[in-house]
């Protein structure tokens, strides 16, 4: 339960910051959706059977009656803190390998944050109102998302459209630990205290931005199964436990398989180093820069392990966590290692 009592000055600003940019139209729409309290911003809002903040419903709206896909797009999909940053860098090296050399010292990956060369239709494409042209963008078009498979912009999804999705998630315990400390370091303060079992609590019930999280990896998993050439999964896990095979895996997804010659002179090792925690996170842009809403990019990186969360959740959390994963996961062939606290 939030324990903070506003002033009549901090209720104006929520107020304000709420419906801040929105149209009537869609004040309308948010007005008739359930809520609850959000992580980031006043109130998280229940759209299209997940969680969402007011702007980027606005965004996502936009995004589904104007964005035309085209056959060559190339769209990351994620859950938020599963490894998105580190997917967008490798995604871009891998696809754009032929356009910019991996050993320039101009390459774009080292000048620009991954979410700048990848941007998302709900943070950037579409934000703000905006409804920009994109037919005219050098081909591949590079896109991301953290929408449900369902939310997507249907010209991305429907059976004759042969725009490819790659999908990134991460086992739930350190999805949450991530966004905790993320969390921690952007919740602006006139939302008052916000303590781990609180959050722990909704993360669980699901509500969290893009949120229930398990909703999410099964639409993207379901898909993957029933459409392997359109949408390929991934867990973070998968990029930890050898990421040179899943560079030779995505590079085959979208069609650029590396070369035997590529393969001797160790053009997938180069893309893998380029996009490591330790290169990405060394990089002037990822020290001092800024990125999606003007969030410090250094705030993208912070350990990069699997199995951070141990350092977080008590034996309960662990307990009513795993129960959940087991029962919404059952049946559908998706899993995580064994979690275990002993
Ligand atoms: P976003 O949703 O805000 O874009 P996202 O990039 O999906 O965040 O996830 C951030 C996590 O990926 C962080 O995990 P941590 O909190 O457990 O440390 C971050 O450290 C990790 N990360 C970022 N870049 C890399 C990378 N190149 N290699 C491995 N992990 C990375």
């Amino acid at each position: 339960m939030d324990t903070h009592n506003f002033s009549k000055e901090e209720e104006t600003i929520k107020e304000e910051n709420e419906f801040n940019g929105i149209t009537k139209e869609c004040k309308q729409l948010l007005i008739s959706l359930p809520k609850v309290k959000g992580w980031r911003t006043q109130n998280l809002y229940l759209f299209q059977s997940f969680w969402c903040q007011p702007k980027e419903i606005q965004a996502i709206i936009s995004s589904q009656t104007h964005f035309e896909a085209q056959d060559s797009d190339v769209i990351i999909a994620t859950v938020p803190k599963s490894g998105t940053t580190w997917l967008k860098a490798l995604v871009f090296a891998i696809i754009s390998r032929h356009r910019f050399d991996l050993n320039s010292k101009d390459h774009p990956l080292l000048r620009s944050n991954p979410h700048d060369l990848v941007p998302f239709l709900e943070y950037k494409v579409y934000a703000n109102q905006q409804i920009p042209t994109l037919s005219n963008l050098d081909s591949p078009r590079f896109f991301a998302s953290h929408v449900p498979y369902h939310s997507l912009p249907k010209t991305m999804t429907k059976n004759n459209s042969n725009c490819k999705i790659v999908y990134i998630c991460r086992n739930p315990f350190d999805t949450f630990a991530s966004i905790w400390h993320f969390m921690k370091k952007i919740r602006p303060k006139y939302l008052g205290p916000f303590s781990l079992e609180e959050a722990f609590d909704m993360y669980c019930k699901g509500e969290i931005g893009y949120g229930p999280y398990w909703d999410h990896m099964l639409g993207y998993w379901k898909e993957s199964l029933k459409s392997p050439e359109k949408v390929m999964f991934l867990k973070y896990e998968d990029l930890k436990g050898d990421v040179l095979v899943q560079v030779r895996k995505i590079g085959e997804f979208f069609g650029h398989p590396f070369s035997p010659e590529e393969e001797e002179n160790g053009v997938v090792e180069e893309i893998a180093k380029l996009c490591s925690f330790k290169s990405l996170s060394d990089l002037e842009i990822n020290n001092n820069g800024k990125s999606i809403l003007d969030f410090d990019n250094k705030g993208l990186f912070r350990k990069g392990e699997v199995g951070d969360w141990v350092n977080l959740l008590s034996k309960e959390m662990v307990e009513r966590l795993g129960k959940i994963m087991e029962e919404k996961l059952h049946g559908s062939g998706l899993e995580f290692p064994h979690v275990s606290i002993d």
